[in-house]
């Protein structure tokens, strides 16, 4: 086949939303070329042709593997020590108690800390979130956690896609990462995990709910990571001091986050300032909400949206 047919083959699976986008921008290219590399039929955490080289740059192939095959990770060096220590401000300074509870939450917390969205759109993050949840993706919760010593069992595991029925779908939608300001061992109440349990692809029983786990342990500056089927559960924190964490959720694009930062948007001030990939996480390319009266959705984000989801 010649070089012109080859590429026109190629180019049919990204034809009409080539259409769409009235002669593709320069910034979608790397994208609809992606799409054509894996004729749009990009597997389950499988890594996009245009995320290869950020992939392997940010040292993230190691971290991948473990979590395709156990559904949880650690990822280390995400951020510098003092990152960390900014990040446990931000969340002891907004954070509330939790009514009879000995904990304290800070909740809804994209847009209010400088340090809280310099991690939420942190590269390493960002790049294997997209590797799970796909191009496009939005933030969903952004909540800062702190836990105290206690001499309570542990609450069970679940899987954090709540809201979706079993069997869930191949291509993962929901993932969390737990950044844990001080780093987490098991005796000061690492996460707990069923590994492998994410190829259940359903939410455990009651009884499975009680599952043997496995602590992740992580080292200040490192972030754990889980899918959303994986079966997993805060541990309990045995000695002094505060166990302070960020857990940020991020959702592949088609599915309904769980907070609503669409006000943001709307802020001209606060997206002057903020970390460039703040926007896209705030779903300003998404075509959902965009008809009118008397006007359909926006065809372009419409097309967009075809491309990033195959991603
Ligand atoms: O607090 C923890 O260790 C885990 C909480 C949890 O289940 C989550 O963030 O999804
Ligand atoms: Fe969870």
């Amino acid at each position: 086949m010649s070089g012109a047919a080859q590429t026109t083959d190629d180019q049919s699976f990204t034809e009409t939303a080539r259409r769409f986008l009235e002669g593709s921008p320069e910034e979608l290219k790397p994208l609809l070329e992606s799409v054509e590399k894996s004729r749009g039929l990009l597997g389950p955490d499988d890594v996009a042709d245009h995320l290869r080289a950020r992939v392997e740059a940010l040292g993230l192939a190691d971290s991948l593997a473990h979590f395709r095959a156990h559904g949880y990770a650690v990822i280390e060096d995400v951020a510098p020590p003092e990152e960390m220590d900014a990040l446990r401000e931000a969340i002891h300074g907004l954070s509330e108690p939790v009514p009879g509870a000995d904990s304290r939450v800070a909740a809804f917390l994209l847009g209010r800390h400088p340090a809280v969205d310099r991690i939420a759109t942190n590269p390493k993050i960002l790049a294997f979130a997209e590797v799970s949840v796909g191009n496009g993706l939005r933030a969903s919760q952004i909540i800062g956690s702190i836990m105290h010593r206690s001499d309570a069992e542990s609450a069970g595991v679940h899987a954090d896609q709540g809201w979706l029925p079993a069997p869930f779908p191949e291509h993962n939608c929901v993932i969390t990462f737990c950044v844990p300001c001080e780093g987490m061992t098991a005796e000061e109440g690492a996460t707990r995990v069923v590994p492998g349990s994410h190829a259940e692809r359903r939410h455990p029983t009651p009884a499975e709910t009680r599952s043997e786990t496995v602590p992740i342990e992580v080292k200040k500056g490192g972030v754990a990571v889980w899918n959303g089927s994986v079966w997993h559960g805060a541990g309990v924190r045995r000695v002094g001091g505060t166990r302070t964490v960020l857990h940020a959720t991020y959702q592949r694009l088609y599915t309904q986050p769980i907070d609503d930062y669409t006000y943001l948007l709307e802020d001209e001030e606060y997206l002057a300032s903020a970390p460039e990939a703040m926007r896209g996480l705030l779903g300003e390319r998404l075509f959902f909400g965009t008809a009118k009266s008397g006007s359909m959705v926006d065809l372009r984000k419409f097309g967009e949206a075809t491309i990033r989801a195959k991603l």
